[in-house]
C-alpha cells in the first residue's frame, strides 16, 4: 500500500474523528509536509478531507466517483481487481483502454473504469450512452483457455455473474435476455460487449466490457432510450455506491469463472436459463434486419440460441436482437 492509501486507510478507521498531523506523520514514518501533500491530493480526487491546526485532519466524505482504493477496499477476490485498475475520469472506450493494455500483456484481471466514455460501443458498432456519474463503465481482461468457438459462453457467462451480483444488491427483478442484456421490468439496466482476439486456434485474450446504469435519473434517457433504458436508482428510487456495487460484480464475476474454468460451461449454462426465463418463449428475433419468429427450444452449450418456428422446423442463432 503507498502512504497516500496508507493515510486514507488511518482517516478511515476514525470514522469521521480527527487524526493528528504529528501522529500520522510518526505512524507512517514521513514528514508532516508529505503528509500535507498526500492530502492534497487526496482532496484532488474528490476525498472530503477537513483540516484544522489544533486537532489534525478528518475525512467528512467520500468522493462521488468510482476509486481503485475503495473497490480494494474489502474487495474479496484473488484475480479480478487485484491487478491494475486503470480509472479514467473521461475515455473513449474502456474496451479500447483494456484492449490496449491486453496487448501490451496486461494479466488477466486488469480492469479498466471510466466515469464517462465519449464513444462507448455496444454490439455491430452501436453506441453505448455513457454519461458522467451516473453509471458503471468497466472492461475486464481475461486469458482463458478457449477456443475461439466457445468465445460467446464468455458472454453468457458474464451475464449470470451480473445478474447475480445485481440480484444481491437490490431486490428489483433481474432477468437475462440472449445474449448480453440485464432486463429489469423489460427494460435494459445493463450491456455487456465481449471482444475476443485469438492466436493460432487459441483465444490469447478477451475483453469483457459492462454497461451498467446506475444513478441516472429518468430526464437522462429523455429521446431514443426513453421507453427502452432504464437505471437502479430509477427502479429503487435509491442511489448507490458504485464502488461497492464495482466490488460486488468483480466478486461475483470471479466465483462464476472459477465455477467455468473447475467444471465446465454445464453449470453456468443451467444458471443461466433459470436466470433468463426466456425457454418455451415466443419471440422474434432480428439477425441484421432478417425478421424471425419462433418458440425457443434451448441455448444449447455453446450459447447458441434455437428456436423451432411454426412449421417445427429448428433455426439456430449466434447473435440477434431478441423481442419476447
Ligand atoms: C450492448 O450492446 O448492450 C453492450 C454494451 C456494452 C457497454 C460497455 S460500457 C464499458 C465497455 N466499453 C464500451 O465501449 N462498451 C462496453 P447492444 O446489445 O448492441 O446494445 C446497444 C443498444 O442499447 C443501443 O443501440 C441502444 O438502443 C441501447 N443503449 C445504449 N446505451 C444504453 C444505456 N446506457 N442503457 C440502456 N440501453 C442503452
Amino acid at each position: 500500500m503507498s502512504t497516500k492509501e496508507n493515510i486514507l486507510k488511518k482517516l478511515k478507521e476514525k470514522q469521521g474523528e480527527w487524526a493528528s498531523g504529528e501522529q500520522l506523520s510518526r505512524e507512517l514514518g514521513v514528514s508532516r509536509a508529505a503528509v500535507s501533500k498526500h492530502m492534497g491530493t487526496l482532496r484532488k480526487e474528490g476525498y472530503e478531507i477537513k483540516s484544522s491546526s489544533g486537532k489534525g485532519y478528518r475525512l467528512s466524505c467520500l468522493p462521488d466517483r468510482i476509486h481503485p482504493f475503495e473497490i480494494r477496499h474489502g474487495l474479496n477476490t484473488t484475480v479480478f481487481g487485484q491487478q491494475e485498475i486503470a480509472c479514467f475520469k473521461q475515455t473513449d472506450s474502456t474496451n479500447i483502454r483494456a484492449r490496449e493494455l491486453a496487448v501490451n500483456g496486461a494479466p488477466e484481471g486488469t480492469i479498466v473504469i471510466a466515469e464517462s466514455q465519449t464513444a462507448g460501443r455496444g454490439r455491430k458498432g452501436r453506441h453505448w450512452f455513457s454519461p458522467v456519474k451516473g453509471g458503471i463503465y468497466m472492461s475486464l481482461v481475461l486469458r482463458p483457455q478457449l477456443s475461439p468457438a466457445d468465445a460467446p459462453r464468455i458472454t453468457l457467462m458474464t451475464a449470470v455473474a451480473l445478474a447475480q451480483a445485481l440480484i444481491a444488491s437490490t431486490d428489483i427483478n433481474i432477468k437475462i435476455k440472449w445474449p448480453n442484456d440485464i432486463l429489469t421490468n423489460g427494460k435494459k439496466l445493463s450491456g455487456i460487449l465481449t471482444e475476443i482476439s485469438t492466436e493460432m486456434d487459441m483465444v490469447d485474450y478477451v475483453i469483457v466490457g459492462v454497461g451498467l446504469n446506475v444513478n441516472m435519473t429518468a430526464d437522462k434517457f429523455k429521446g431514443e432510450l426513453e421507453d427502452i433504458a432504464t437505471s437502479l436508482r430509477i427502479e429503487t428510487g435509491m442511489e448507490f455506491d458504485r464502488s461497492t456495487l464495482v466490488r460486488t460484480v468483480l466478486e461475483k464475476f470471479e466465483q462464476t469463472y472459477d465455477l467455468f474454468n473447475t467444471q465446465g460451461f454445464a453449470p453456468i449454462i443451467d444458471r443461466w436459463k433459470t436466470l433468463s426465463g426466456i425457454i418455451g418463449k415466443i419471440i422474434t428475433i432480428d439477425v441484421l434486419g432478417k425478421i424471425h419468429k419462433g418458440r425457443v427450444i434451448d441455448v444449447d452449450n455453446s450459447g447458441i440460441l434455437i428456436t423451432e418456428d411454426e412449421n417445427g422446423k429448428q433455426h439456430r442463432f449466434y447473435s440477434g436482437d431478441v423481442t419476447l
